[in-house]
């Protein structure tokens, strides 16, 4: 038996074992009636996600923006997007969430802010050189006249990441960075008014109850000295070495937000987005003085199987803890496929830039192995988020007309890469028919179709019905609260065969997970706590997963 350490013992803040429910606002419910998700409907459900058993909610960006990449361009810090309701709406919002026991996380895009912020139209009316143009990343171009770009980066979304400007004489101008679409310019975090300014931001909704801040890009803020061309390396194309992601520099604004949080009462927690793959790299972004946690991403990438899945789990334990940090595992989020979809397929790892829109999937087998997933990933070490949408099975939406399609990223690829429309189509409440709730009758169609199959998906459909997917999260979300080995704290792998996964949690619980193509024995134990799905006389069948309370 392979022994991991524990980390930290019973008592440890609140944060180290939360599961945290992700709320993309545009697409959880509707209460104005314009088809699109708001504050207002988050209210009205809010004792559905006090239901499901979670500890906290994020809410995907609110802020004002001209929702040119789904909120994550900010026009005003301080303010709701009129489409999502008012800061009054979301000043209740978190008082009722604090009423009903859960915490409440905000995200904040603090490595680019949308083109109409104030900071960047006043960039615009400013010369080269001056103030309002130091707060971003403005640039003269190469060559003789200037009209190529500074450097051979390349946005995120596809295309250069540098736009030209027109200066006030009408002559071409300098070059602005932005690392996703030309309306998010990037901030240069060299600059004191801009780290002041996100101070002063983080403060606002500290504030006004925020429990914390999922971090957006959180390895892109800083980049190289002298912006240097990405060097045409293998690295530079995997994804490490490049001159504008994890840079050493960017600690130190990590290092000064914590001071931020700390100095406020209650545990209140930075959670990055920290796409760096070396492992002792992304370390970094949890010293204790840092971040206090980081998606999970591995078992996103990761193929099913446990082979590959083992590998994810021990890396992971042993990355954090060189610095005695959760894990906070995701299966799905608001940017890549979902899993029920993802898992039906024949390759079921993931990776960005990779065309998967249509490839075939089998989705009573993705089904299948999405419920296991939810037994596997919060029984492991550390928090967990769940996904809107998750807790009802839903799958990726890969038949979306061109025409609805809203994600930059679809655009700026030329149709190749798609992946984020169809994780965001509205969720299924209640009916027989779109909109299934999510806005009441007679409102305007939802910003994104919903496809008639979900009808036997939605909320209403599912509560109480014995083998439905949000049965099975209420359950397994009841069982790990109620048992106190879950959640942060050690864990051991019991002996199995290499393509099953069990291992054991504080005193005498198991979790056992089948990815292997035959029946296996589970272990001794006094009681089956839950499984995903039926047993058969040899045991658990493939792509099961089941929790036991072992002989003492
Ligand atoms: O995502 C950042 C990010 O790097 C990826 O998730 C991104 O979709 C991928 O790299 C594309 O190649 C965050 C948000 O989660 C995403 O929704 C935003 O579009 C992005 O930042 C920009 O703010």
């Amino acid at each position: 038996m392979v022994v991991i350490e524990p980390q930290t013992q019973a008592g440890s803040p609140w944060w180290r074992g939360a599961v945290v429910y992700q709320v993309y606002v545009r697409s959880f419910a509707d209460g104005s009636g314009d088809g699109i998700g708001d504050i207002a409907g988050v209210r009205a459900r809010l004792p559905y996600i006090r239901d499901l058993g979670v500890d906290a909610i994020w809410f995907n960006p609110w802020y004002v923006s001209p929702q040119a990449d789904g909120g994550y361009d900010v026009a005003d810090y301080r303010d709701i997007d009129p489409a999502f309701g008012t800061l009054a709406e979301a000043e209740a919002l978190t008082e009722e969430a604090h009423t009903l026991g859960l915490r409440v996380i905000v995200d904040i895009v603090p490595n680019h802010c949308s083109d109409r912020h104030p900071w960047f139209q006043a960039a615009l009316a400013a010369s080269p050189g001056s103030a309002e143009r130091d707060r971003f990343l403005f640039r003269p171009g190469r060559g003789a006249s200037g009209d190529e770009p500074p450097n051979n980066w390349s946005s995120n979304f596809g295309g250069s990441a540098w736009t030209r400007v027109t200066e006030q004489d009408g002559t071409p101008g300098e070059w602005y960075l932005h690392l996703f679409a030309p309306e998010q310019p990037d901030f240069n975090w060299a600059n004191a008014e801009v780290r002041a300014e996100f101070e002063s931001v983080l403060r606002f909704w500290l504030d006004r109850g925020a429990d914390g801040f999922r971090i957006d890009v959180a390895n892109a803020l800083v980049k190289a000295p002298g912006l240097p061309d990405l060097a045409p390396t293998a690295a530079a194309r995997a994804g490490d070495d490049r001159p504008y992601e994890d840079q050493d520099g960017v600690h130190e604004i990590w290092r000064e937000w914590r001071r931020v949080t700390d100095s406020y009462p209650g545990d209140r927690v930075l959670v990055g987005e920290v796409w760096v793959r070396d492992r002792e790299r992304y370390a970094r972004y949890l010293r204790s003085d840092e971040l206090h946690a980081a998606f999970t991403f591995d078992l996103v990438r990761s193929p099913w199987g446990g082979v590959p899945m083992r590998k994810v789990i021990d890396t992971s334990r042993e990355t954090h803890r060189l610095v005695g940090a959760p894990a906070s595992w995701v299966l799905s989020n608001h940017d890549v496929p979902r899993h029920v979809t993802r898992y039906g397929r024949a390759d079921t790892s993931f990776d960005f830039g990779h065309a998967q829109l249509g490839v075939p999937t089998d989705r009573e087998l993705g089904t299948r192995r999405a419920r296991a997933a939810a037994l596997l990933t919060l029984a492991l070490p550390g928090g967990a988020y769940v996904y809107q949408g998750d807790e009802l099975g839903l799958w990726e939406v890969e038949d979306l007309p061109d025409e609805v399609r809203q994600d930059p990223m679809w655009r700026r690829s030329a149709h190749t890469d798609g992946v984020r429309d169809g994780c965001r189509v509205p969720m299924p409440w209640s009916g027989d028919e779109p909109p299934f709730g999510f806005s009441a009758p007679g409102a305007a169609s939802p910003w994104l179709p919903q496809p008639a199959e979900w009808k036997g998906l939605t909320a209403e459909a599912q509560v109480g019905a014995e083998s439905s997917m949000l049965s099975l999260y209420r359950d397994v979300l009841r069982l790990r609260r109620a048992t106190p080995g879950l959640g942060d704290g050690p864990m051991a792998w019991s002996p199995s065969d290499p393509n099953v996964l069990a291992f054991t949690r504080g005193d005498g619980f198991a979790c056992v997970v089948n990815m292997s193509d035959h029946s296996v024995p589970l272990p001794p134990h006094d009681e089956i706590l839950l499984a995903s799905g039926p047993l058969d006389v040899d045991g658990l069948p493939t792509d099961t997963a089941a929790w036991l309370r072992l002989d003492r």
